[in-house]
């Protein structure tokens, strides 16, 4: 449960209830323990254990390091998502009860100041609407990532940029706050912590790091607290050096070169999440894992992308070909809820993230006779496996091991569907959702004919990508219409009420940017 809700592994297996392999365990607790700084056992001993029990952040610990371990440099990791601004505003909107709301202020400024000291972001208080929204709260409040009591989750606080919730910084009201002592959680030390989530920064593994997920006790006086090296270089990373003189204008040249962004962004990742296509999206266990190359996006049942920034497959699935470009599909089995992997010829069956002995095998297995597929899935309406190549579908029947009768089939037995599609997936929402590149087609419960208003697009569906950022939707019908107006202006605007009505319509209930696990 521990490792599941912090990201070292995928969620039990909901139909037989088993228990996640011994060997899968084994992989995500060294992945823990790598993390954490301990040794790497690969058991629960006693120094694991006590670390799981240490009180900590509420936000998960994506395994982003890639490279061969031993290589590997540790250091700070970037949400993916950044202030379009330099100039931030603050105010606390509640206060714990053990401290007075003077020292509470002085204790937040402090610990804003510990950032902006590196960088170019001003902070200032404000009575009216803020950029960063301190709440001290307790159990369920409201944002769906209800707190636990004393001990157990202490912070959380959500990433810059896409809705107003934006910045909001919670701190769990039930424990006992203090400042600067050994006794209770020092809200200083915590502070500091969210509020480098606040601005965009994800938890590091790096030991004098502040951005550590677990609760290291107190920083002493807040006037003589300063960041570590690798939090300085994360900050500085986003929003640029303190010291830094403001770029002189390009002198003019003979030729035109192309625009170059503020210096405050932050380096460009290996993909963009709101610009790629994917190889392969599958429904695993109620979650949706997009794939990229070598590395994956994973969305929750209630629609939260669990990080904006991709995981390393080889990471988390232990057991594919190191050098495998790119899969081809994904699928979880109906029967007994393997993962099947499928690239080029070959496929490879997984009990949850290992590979079961004797794979690869060849596609011929199933009785398909191409050099490779563009999509697989099992859609919930007969429990029947289904492989897509160009105009051709295929229907697989696990129980039995063989291909049904009468197949393969034109794909424009879908209505409304394009040749060579990306991958397919069967949702929670009973709902089968057809990609391929920037766009995706919604098909409702078990019909065969998509919706009207589709293809719609990824990024700003699925990826959480701005508004502002993508080309127009194409003309919809006319039921979409209104929907679409909404959206868009709400997504860019600040109006938390507009926005929460907004995202209501369109039947995302999730919280955008946050990212715990349950
Ligand atoms: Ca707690
Ligand atoms: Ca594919
Ligand atoms: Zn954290
Ligand atoms: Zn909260």
């Amino acid at each position: 449960d521990w490792l599941t809700r912090y990201g070292y592994l995928p969620p039990p297996d909901p139909y037989s209830a088993q228990q996640q392999t011994l060997e899968s365990l084994r992989e995500a607790v060294k992945t823990m323990q790598r993390f954490a700084g301990l040794e790497m056992t690969g058991e629960l001993d006693d120094r694991t254990v006590e670390m799981m029990k240490k009180p900590r952040c509420s936000l998960p610990d994506v395994v982003l390091s890639s490279g061969p371990q031993r290589l590997r440099r540790k250091r700070y990791a970037l949400s993916g998502t950044v202030w379009q601004k330099k100039q931030l505003t603050w105010r606390i909107e509640s206060f714990p009860i053990s401290l007075s709301p003077e020292i509470m202020r002085t204790l937040m400024r402090s610990a804003l100041e510990a950032w902006s000291r590196e960088t170019q972001l001003t902070f200032s208080e404000t009575q009216g609407e803020a950029d960063i929204r301190v709440g001290f709260v307790g159990g369920t409040h409201g944002d769906g990532y209800p707190f636990d009591g004393p001990g157990g989750t202490l912070g959380h606080a959500f990433f810059p940029g896409v809705g107003p919730i934006a910045g909001e910084t919670h701190m769990d009201a039930d424990e006992q706050w203090t400042y600067n002592t050994d006794q209770g959680t020092d809200v200083f030390a915590v502070a500091v912590h969210e509020f480098g989530h606040a601005l965009g920064l994800s938890h590091s593994s790096v030991e004098t790091s502040i951005m550590k997920p677990y609760y290291q006790g107190t920083l002493g006086d807040h006037q003589y607290y300063r960041l570590s090296p690798d939090d300085v270089e994360g900050i500085q990373a986003l929003y640029g050096r303190r010291d830094a003189a403001p770029r002189p204008p390009p002198r003019p040249t003979q030729h035109a070169i192309p625009p170059r962004g503020p210096t405050y962004q932050p380096r460009p990742p290996l993909f963009d999440r709101c610009s790629t296509h994917f190889d392969a999206i599958a429904n695993i266990r109620g979650e949706v894992f997009f794939f990229k190359n070598k590395v994956f996006w994973r969305m929750q049942a209630s629609r939260n992308l669990v990080s904006l920034n991709p995981a390393q497959l080889h990471h988390f699935w232990h057991g594919l070909p190191i050098d495998l470009p790119r899969l081809d599909a994904v699928y979880e089995r109906q029967n007994d809820s393997r993962i099947v992997f499928i690239a080029g010829n070959n496929f490879w069956v997984f009990k949850d993230t290992l590979v079961e002995t004797g794979y690869p095998r060849p596609l011929s297995d199933f009785g398909l006779n191409t050099d490779r597929i563009d999509g697989a899935f099992v859609w919930k309406h007969n429990k029947k496996t289904y492989f897509f190549r160009h105009n051709r579908f295929w229907r697989y029947d696990e129980t039995l091991g063989r291909m049904d009768g009468r197949y393969p089939q034109d794909t424009n037995l879908w209505q409304g569907l394009p040749p060579e599609i990306d991958d397919v997936i069967s949702w929670v929402d009973g709902n089968t959702y057809f990609f391929k590149g920037s766009e995706y087609w919604q098909f409702k419960d078990g019909q065969v004919e998509t919706e009207p208003g589709y293809p719609r697009s990824i990024a700003r569906d699925w990826m959480y990508c701005r508004s502002e950022s993508l080309p127009p939707q194409p003309t919809e019908e006319p039921e979409r219409r209104d929907q679409q107006d909404c959206n868009c202006p709400c997504l860019q605007g600040n109006d938390a009420a507009l926005w929460k009505a907004s995202m209501a319509v369109i039947g995302i209930t999730a919280v955008l940017s946050m990212v715990t696990w349950y």
